[in-house]
């Protein structure tokens, strides 16, 4: 059976994830990866079962039976890593965010385009199946005109001084952290659901580890151990640990976001309302299979995830009955399974899944709303 040969490059948190989602793909097979020396490329290829490693990612793009590149590295990298593979005639999935600037976004976006390759974002939270049936429901009138969207993305996971990861470096993650991290992730959950676009933002960071922590050796090296005070190095932190963001959306519609990464408890919650003329819908990503119905003359609904309730465009995205609980991994499963059925097929219509033009779009949004916090004033898209 013809399968299509992909490598991963990058084998941090997202890209394992990626290659197990690939691996619930009965038409594709991860057949090399590629990481930022040989000795970790060695280790992650043995550790994930795959027998093809590189220490240098250009040798896996000049590999002639790959046809297809995940991008899993650091955000810095991905620009670069993704014009070397366009021009090495590599269909590409990119990690967010695409690019470090706008510009750069345009120019992956022209040059895919020119080159016919297909490319996509991994803009997972929109497979969630719930959320294809709410951006049906919005379409079919049901929530009726959008009035207001509101919502937060809350993690811990950079809760203490002590905690410390490339992200909190602008030279590998630009010049935004939460925002570009994870507010884009809300942001294009939020306009895809909707359908309703941005037009104006205003934005205030705040910053409360001034300083961090920044361990000398490997965390490894002091797992299960109290680290000393010469275990570190002190980091000045200019980029923000939480984002207040209101919004003015081109319908008239307003909105407001908070991004946190420092909100105890709260690991890595999604969650919006839209509020409508005729409904009000609200998702959480801590219950993924449920959506809150809320409405003025009549009584409220929970709708579970369940294929035989939702509409075709939302059962495409479900692989098991309802009640049985699909989560993360899935989302990425279900992103890869669009994907990878376009790219084998006629390619006529319009994708369905993210491309590089989502992500340009998500740099447009996040340069606005930098330039925001910094005027402390209402800036137009
Ligand atoms: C860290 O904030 C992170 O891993 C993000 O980089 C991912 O995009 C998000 O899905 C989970 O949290």
């Amino acid at each position: 059976m013809h399968k299509i040969k992909i490598g991963v490059i990058g084998t941090g948190f997202i890209g394992p994830a990626h290659i197990e989602a690939l691996r619930r793909l009965p038409n594709v097979e991860v057949v090399a990866l590629a990481d930022k020396d040989d000795q970790i490329a060695n280790a992650k290829a043995d550790e994930l079962g795959i027998e093809t490693r590189y220490g240098d990612y250009r040798k896996l793009l000049a590999n002639p039976e790959i046809t297809s590149v995940h991008i899993c590295t650091p955000n810095s990298f991905h620009y670069a890593m993704a014009k070397e593979a366009l021009e090495a005639g590599k269909n590409v999935v990119c990690e967010k965010p695409l690019a470090n600037t706008v510009a750069e976004a345009q120019e992956l976006v022209d040059l895919a385009e020119k080159k016919g390759l297909v490319n996509a974002v991994h803009f997972n939270v929109r497979y969630y199946p719930l959320m294809r049936q709410i951006r049906t429901m919005a379409q079919k009138g049901e929530l009726g005109e959008i009035f207001a969207i509101h919502g937060s993305y809350l993690q811990d996971w950079l809760f203490y001084d002590t905690d410390y990861n490339w992200r909190l470096e602008p030279a590998f993650s630009g010049k935004s952290r939460a925002v570009a991290d994870i507010g884009s992730h809300w942001m294009d959950l939020v306009e895809y659901v909707s359908g309703v676009r941005v037009a104006e933002v205003f934005a205030d960071f705040a910053i409360f580890h001034k300083n961090r922590k920044k361990p000398l050796k490997p965390i490894e090296t002091y797992a299960g151990k109290l680290l000393a005070p010469e275990d570190y190095k002190a980091v000045p932190i200019t980029t923000e640990d939480y984002a207040t963001v209101l919004f003015r959306f081109e319908n008239g519609a307003r909105g407001t976001l908070t991004v946190s990464q420092v909100a105890a408890g709260r690991k890595n919650r999604i969650y919006f309302e839209i509020d409508g003329s005729k409904e009000s819908v609200e998702w959480n990503s801590e219950s993924p299979n449920g959506v809150w119905i809320g409405r003025r003359d009549g009584n409220n609904q929970l709708m579970m995830k369940d294929p035989s309730l939702v509409y075709p465009e939302s059962r495409a995205l479900i692989s098991f009955p309802g009640g049985h609980q699909e989560g993360f991994p899935d989302t990425s499963k279900q992103l890869f399974k669009e994907y990878y059925a376009y790219l084998e097929g006629d390619r006529k219509e319009k994708p369905k899944f993210p491309t590089f033009r989502d992500g340009l779009r998500e740099l447009q949004l996040c340069e606005k709303i930098i330039e925001s916090n910094q005027k402390g004033q209402w800036v137009r898209l």
